[in-house]
């Protein structure tokens, strides 16, 4: 029997609408859905090697109750009942003892994140966090300070820009098919692409114009060019004039960041910089300046990730038609949104967050999401108080927080550590108990609320039974609720139960979902009017160059330029990022995509490696202050002298998956656990690593 299952991706976060075939109880074809605007039945390498996780034989199959030391590998298979009981009385034991607040769960926001933070506050625990500060805590928080929104409240028109500009935002590798798909339209119709990283990336090779900036640098460079609009009236005045609070402050704070000082900062020409923001302002206000997400991570991220926002709005180019748009919701066409668990009644919490999120010491950072890097600081200090138990879902601390060794001892700390996977991760290897999640073709989730230019919402929908003796998270998550005495906060029985309940009061039923995927609330895109509508959630109202949101908490809205340092002699800045091939830490055991790139490589410039006496695809020895590892070298004139480079995720520690096991190095071994501690990113790419030969 064949049959076509509409659902969403989930190889990595992106969440694509695909088609599945499938045919006597077997997926055989995923692609994009071809009826969604932008996916035209494309899907990126992970997406597609989806088939592959279905069935590969080294995930979960089962739960597992650990029976050696932590880490070492040595299992009991166990049955449902049973370790779910395990995991009831531990931390009913726990809760007895130190109080709900001392369980913390960690995700990657999902489309169950309703559930797990439910499952929490119903705890009186505030401590959920997400990996959302992460991957980009401080552009949440520089789009709040400037907008009133966060970063996932807007989003770009890349389809209808004429001109956008990315700083280490390297989009045809760190992939979102949609986004590529429109923006490859652009380029085609002749909109330019400026690209700026210290190493040529797929997308620097499609660049009209590719910068090797120095690393780190990328404040200065964005001083300069606000300089020169400025200075040279390039900006929207009526757009500026309508809606910027505080641009007299910028106007005096800019006036020594000239083009030849950021050259002599940045490395790239003085003249090179004017012509880039003459040619900007031609094409204003359907530019694009993207606030990225992974490119220069340093202590001082919020005022870089401020500076790309402050470009975009001198230029107008927030709610304009190839430019920055304001996601709306069902709202806007008098529609609701489907009902999330947390919209419940809880009890009152007491105490604050493990991160201190929203007190004084850490005032600024989306509480919504909480700050993962400070978990292991949290518990080695206790401080604000013990934490006991982890519950990591979807989420791998030990490769997603700077500086492995300082996690693994501050989960040595932990009474329990549970891993919901659907993978023998270096967590899950590293847990006491492995709950295994059903994949995505194998499980119904949570509604989608995708608000955008037109408000929708999607659905993953079972596309095949499991394969193995797996759960879907929403449901494990209930059933150790109910052992806790807190089952009556999960109103349903399975996922079909959670998702009728979701869409009530809506005026959609699942059946809906069955012919696209989707439903859509209206048929129009929707635009602010541009002269009188844009509704700003700031205090004034207004795009606040001058932020209430900073200089409220005893912050500067333009502190003083500090230049950027230089490694030492013979030391190498470490910078990371992803490929096409892999999703963070989650695919390099899956069977096609582990053929396709099983190791990752060390970058080093071939002047500095011939220095050092290094040669292309010899071993060598990465060390930083906090670890090291032995990795293959690729010798490159393709990175600038300052940085090695590596892909994120690799250097996974169990062996039950089997074709990643020590393949590579892990980033987060050699990276120093330091933040922005006011937008609150980990300052990823502040570490310092020497390279040698073995
Ligand atoms: N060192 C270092 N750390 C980083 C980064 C970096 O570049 N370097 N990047 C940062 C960024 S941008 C991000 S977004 C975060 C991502 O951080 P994570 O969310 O930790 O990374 P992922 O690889 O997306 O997923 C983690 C886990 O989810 C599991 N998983 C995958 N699918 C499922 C599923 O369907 N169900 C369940 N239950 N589990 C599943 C995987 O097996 C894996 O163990 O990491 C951040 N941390
Ligand atoms: N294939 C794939 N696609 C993904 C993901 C994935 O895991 N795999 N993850 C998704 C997620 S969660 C995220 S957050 C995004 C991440 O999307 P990106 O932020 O585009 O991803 P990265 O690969 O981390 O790319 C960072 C780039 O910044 C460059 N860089 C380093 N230092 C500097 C600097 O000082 N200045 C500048 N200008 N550049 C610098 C690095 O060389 C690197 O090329 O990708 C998303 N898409
Ligand atoms: S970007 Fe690729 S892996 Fe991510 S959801 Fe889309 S198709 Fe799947
Ligand atoms: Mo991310």
């Amino acid at each position: 029997m064949e049959k076509e299952v509409y659902s969403l991706c989930f190889m990595c976060s992106v969440r694509c609408p695909i088609r599945v075939l499938v045919k006597d109880g077997q997926v055989k074809w995923i692609e994009g859905n071809p009826q969604v605007a932008g996916m035209e039945g494309s899907l990126c390498p992970r997406g597609s090697a989806g088939i592959s996780l279905l069935y590969d034989d080294q995930r979960v199959k089962s739960p597992m109750i650990r029976v050696g030391e932590r880490g070492s590998g040595h299992w009991r298979k166990a049955s449902w009942d049973e370790a779910l009981d395990y995991v009831g009385d531990k931390l009913k034991s726990i809760i007895e003892k130190h109080g709900g607040h001392s369980v913390v769960i960690g995700e990657r926001t999902q489309l169950a994140t309703h559930v797990s933070k439910t499952f929490l506050k119903a705890l009186k625990s505030p401590n959920h966090f997400t990996h959302d500060a992460l991957c980009k805590g401080s552009v949440n928080t520089a789009c709040r300070s400037l907008f009133g929104y966060t970063d996932a409240q807007m989003s770009m028109d890349y389809k209808n820009t004429k001109h956008i500009v990315m700083y280490g935002r390297n989009l045809f590798e760190a992939l979102e098919v949609k986004p590529v798909n429109n923006l490859m339209v652009a380029l085609e119709k002749g909109a330019k692409l400026t690209y700026i990283d210290p190493r040529v990336t797929i997308t620097a090779t499609k660049a009209n114009r590719y910068w090797m900036i120095r690393p780190g640098t990328d404040l200065a460079l964005n001083y300069a060019l606000i300089h020169v609009i400025l200075k040279e009236r390039l900006y929207d005045a009526a757009y500026v004039d309508r809606w910027v609070q505080g641009l007299p402050g910028l106007q005096d704070f800019i006036h020594p960041y000239t083009p030849e000082w950021a050259e002599l900062e940045t490395g790239i020409a003085a003249n090179a910089i004017v012509d880039l923001a003459r040619e900007l302002s031609q094409d204003k206000p359907s530019v694009i300046f993207h606030f990225g997400y992974r490119g220069a991570n340093h202590p001082n991220e919020i005022y870089m990730r401020r500076s790309i926002m402050i470009l975009n709005s001198l230029m107008g180019s927030m709610e304009a038609k190839g430019g920055f748009f304001f996601k709306k919701g069902p709202g806007e066409e008098g529609g609701k949104p489907a009902r999330k668990l947390t919209e419940q009644e809880f009890p009152k919490i007491e105490v604050p967050r493990f991160d201190k999120v929203g007190t004084p010491d850490f005032p600024l950072p989306d509480p919504n999401h909480g700050v993962g890097q400070i978990l292991p600081e949290a518990i080695l200090n206790e401080d604000p108080y013990p934490l006991k138990a982890l519950i990591a879902y979807r989420f791998d601390p030990l490769m997603s927080i700077p500086d492995t060794k300082l996690t693994k001892k501050a989960l040595d700390k932990l009474d329990l550590i549970v891993a919901i996977d659907i993978n023998y991760s270096d967590i899950a290897w590293y847990a006491d108990v492995i709950l295994p999640e059903s994949t995505y073709l194998e499980r119904t989730d949570s509604i989608q609320q995708a608000n955008g230019l037109k408000p929708q919402m999607f659905l993953r929908k079972q596309a095949v039974e499991p394969r193995y003796d797996t759960r879907d998270g929403a449901v494990i998550l209930k059933q150790i609720g109910e052992r806790l005495g807190i089952g009556n906060y999960f109103p349903y029985e399975n996922m079909d139960e959670l998702v009728a309940w979701q869409l009530e009061g809506t005026g959609f039923t699942m059946e809906d979902f069955e012919k696209k995927g989707f439903v859509a609330y209206g048929k129009k895109q929707i635009f602010w009017d541009r002269q009188d509508g844009i509704k700003f959630k700031t205090p004034s109202g207004k795009i606040e160059f001058k932020s209430s949101l900073l200089e409220d908490a005893g912050f500067e809205s333009f502190p003083a330029y500090e230049a950027m340092p230089s490694p030492p002699k013979d030391e190498f800045r470490l910078v990371v990022g992803r490929n096409a091939l892999h999703t963070h830490c989650s695919t390099q055991n899956n069977p096609y995509l582990n053929e396709l790139c099983s190791e990752n490589e060390l970058w080093i410039n071939k002047e500095k490696a011939e220095r050092l006496g290094i040669s292309n695809g010899e071993r060598v020895e990465v060390a930083s202050k906090t670890g090291s590892g032995t990795i293959v070298a690729k010798v490159t004139d393709l990175i600038h002298p300052e940085a090695v480079f590596m892909f994120h995720g690799f250097g996974h520690e169990a062996e039950k998956a089997a074709r990643s096991y020590k393949k590579g190095v892990n980033d987060a071994l050699l990276m120093e656990n330091v933040s922005d501690m006011i937008g609150g990113s980990p300052a990823m790419h502040e570490t310092f690593v020497t390279v040698k030969p073995v």
